[in-house]
């Protein structure tokens, strides 16, 4: 029963915060302590407790009882507590939760049940009673599934934490939750995100489905994500995506596709997400990236395409290229012919591309990209290979040029090899992480000031002149 009555006539002597602490101490459970400071906080946590205690202070704002050996919780539980707002039952032992547990806590906005690994089963009636519960953990549960209508209740639903537990459909429970703004659902084994999976969630604006098993993806799959921000589907076992995978996704800043088995990237795929920052495809098996694929990226920053199967990198491929701060290529099989000769201007001059390590052909093999010094005869670009059938007809000029186009790249790596120093990318669990990503948020990858410009002048001059070897002998030899 509660007791939270007017307290009798005497303490309505006692001025009202000195009524406060006595109440929120004087049924303070044995193992517990008790503090009033704004309000009723209860700690229980670690005092190897087994079953909770028969009585709370009725004032109770918070209940903390993580890191105890609680089994079981019957209806009601924690008897009536309106002025409850927070429950932490983190790293206990439940095993059972009897429907009706949490009756009486009408004003419960947070409820914490993480780490209870025996809890494998969650009756429809579980939450009956929380009509403004906001947060929900119930995150390495052990949970195979969780019944449709166990959150009818809980319309107020903003975070439920369900990560790293046994989901191998993503809980239809969720469905129609117009307020939920974050799901956690990692680590668990989801295989398909069905079309009516997400439906009716508006709100949404961060999703996590990373480390799941999905191989499938319903076309329209996330048409009701108006909202969403932040959508992780890394580490699945994707080798395709539907045609109009993330249509209508506008307010999309992030998105991970990184270590799944895509082969082709469409053109089709990104071509809503105008608001996209950061997308991650590395670690994949990419041979073909569509031409147009980032057209409608404009607001783009970072592009991972790293660990990936990638040879060629065609140019249309990344127009418009004014936009992005940092591209990723490494661990790619690059050919580093004649045509990557681009994106080794583009790494020279912007600084926003390094680590190219070239894989074919034979004669550049084991170089960066960076390294390779494109051979010109009558201004065309020789791919490296086939430079020994070419050079006797036109030694003079590719020699010369080869030499001063060699001495600007040395130039140019020199400078580039001060400014990397060591340990400028790091890995987070196989996906990496831009230390600079943050500040690169305003406008970031616009041409770059002072001394860069000069290079890219510098750059641009020589280009020029090589494109010209009757004008560039002349300036060489007068
Ligand atoms: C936790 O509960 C399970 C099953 O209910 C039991 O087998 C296990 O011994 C309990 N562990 C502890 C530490 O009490
Ligand atoms: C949920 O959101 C809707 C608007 O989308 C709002 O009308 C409703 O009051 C919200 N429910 C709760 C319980 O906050
Ligand atoms: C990938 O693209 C190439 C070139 O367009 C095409 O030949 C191949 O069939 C595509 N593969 C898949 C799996 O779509
Ligand atoms: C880019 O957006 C425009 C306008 O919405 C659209 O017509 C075009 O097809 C998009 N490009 C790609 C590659 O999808
Ligand atoms: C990508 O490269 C890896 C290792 O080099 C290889 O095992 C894999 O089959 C390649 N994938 C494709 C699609 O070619
Ligand atoms: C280079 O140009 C000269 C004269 O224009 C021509 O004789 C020669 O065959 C050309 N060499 C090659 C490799 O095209
Ligand atoms: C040119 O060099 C490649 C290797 O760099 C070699 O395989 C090829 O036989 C050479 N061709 C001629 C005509 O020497
Ligand atoms: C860079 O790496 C070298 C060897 O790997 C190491 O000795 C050196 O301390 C590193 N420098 C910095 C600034 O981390
Ligand atoms: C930074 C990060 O997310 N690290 C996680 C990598 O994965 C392991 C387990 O797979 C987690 O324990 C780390 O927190």
């Amino acid at each position: 029963l509660c007791c939270c009555v007017p307290a009798v006539s005497l303490l309505c002597l006692l001025p009202a915060a000195a009524l406060a602490r006595w109440a929120c101490v004087r049924a303070c459970p044995a193992s517990c302590s008790c503090t009033q400071e704004k309000s009723c906080s209860v700690l229980c946590d670690r005092s190897a407790m087994a079953e909770l205690p028969k009585e709370f202070p009725c004032e109770a704002s918070a209940i903390n009882l993580d890191k105890n050996r609680l089994k079981f919780l019957s209806e009601r539980a924690f008897g009536t507590l309106p002025s409850l707002k927070s429950l932490s039952l983190d790293h206990n032992n439940i095993s059972f939760i009897t429907p009706g547990a949490f009756k009486g806590l009408a004003n419960l906005v947070e409820l914490k049940m993480a780490h209870n690994e025996y809890i494998s089963y969650l009756h429809t009636r579980t939450f009956t009673g929380l009509k403004k519960l906001v947060r929900l953990d119930l995150s390495d549960c052990n949970l195979f599934s969780i019944p449709d209508r166990i959150f009818i209740e809980q319309t107020a639903l903003k975070e439920l934490l369900c990560f790293q537990n046994n989901f191998r459909r993503i809980p239809g429970a969720i469905r129609g939750m117009e307020n939920l703004t974050h799901i956690y659902l990692e680590r668990n084994k989801i295989e398909a995100v069905a079309y009516n999976s997400l439906l009716g969630l508006g709100s949404l604006r961060y999703l996590n489905l990373q480390e799941n098993r999905i191989n499938v993806i319903h076309d329209q799959a996330f048409q009701d994500l108006v909202r969403l921000e932040n959508f992780y589907l890394n580490d699945n076992l994707l080798s395709d995506l539907p045609r109009l995978a993330f249509k209508g996704l506008v307010r999309l800043k992030m998105l991970n596709l990184g270590g799944n088995q895509l082969t082709n990237v469409s053109r089709t795929w990104f071509s809503d997400l105008v608001e996209l920052e950061v997308l991650y495809l590395d670690r994949n098996q990419l041979l073909y990236i569509e031409e147009g694929t980032f057209e409608n990226l404009t607001s783009l920053i970072t592009l991972h395409l790293n660990s990936n199967n990638l040879t060629t990198l065609p140019f249309p491929v990344f127009q418009p290229v004014y936009f992005l701060g940092r591209l990723y290529l490494f661990r790619n099989p690059w050919e580093c012919d004649c045509s990557l000769e681009w994106l080794k201007e583009w790494m020279e001059s912007y600084r926003l591309v390094r680590d190219i390590p070239c894989a074919s052909p034979s004669s550049v093999a084991g170089l960066d990209l960076g390294e390779v010094v494109f051979a010109k005869v009558n201004g065309t670009c020789v791919d490296p290979g086939e430079l020994n059938l070419t050079t006797a007809s036109s030694e003079v000029a590719s020699t010369t040029e080869n030499r001063f186009n060699s001495l600007i790249s040395k130039l140019l790596q020199q400078e580039l090899r001060e400014e990397m120093g060591n340990g400028t990318e790091s890995l987070r669990n196989g996906t990496l992480l831009d230390p600079q990503e943050g500040q690169l948020s305003g406008g970031a990858g616009g041409p770059p000031a002072g001394p860069s410009l000069c290079r890219l002048a510098l750059f641009w001059m020589v280009w020029a002149l090589l494109g010209q070897p009757d004008r560039l002998l002349r300036l060489l030899c007068t």
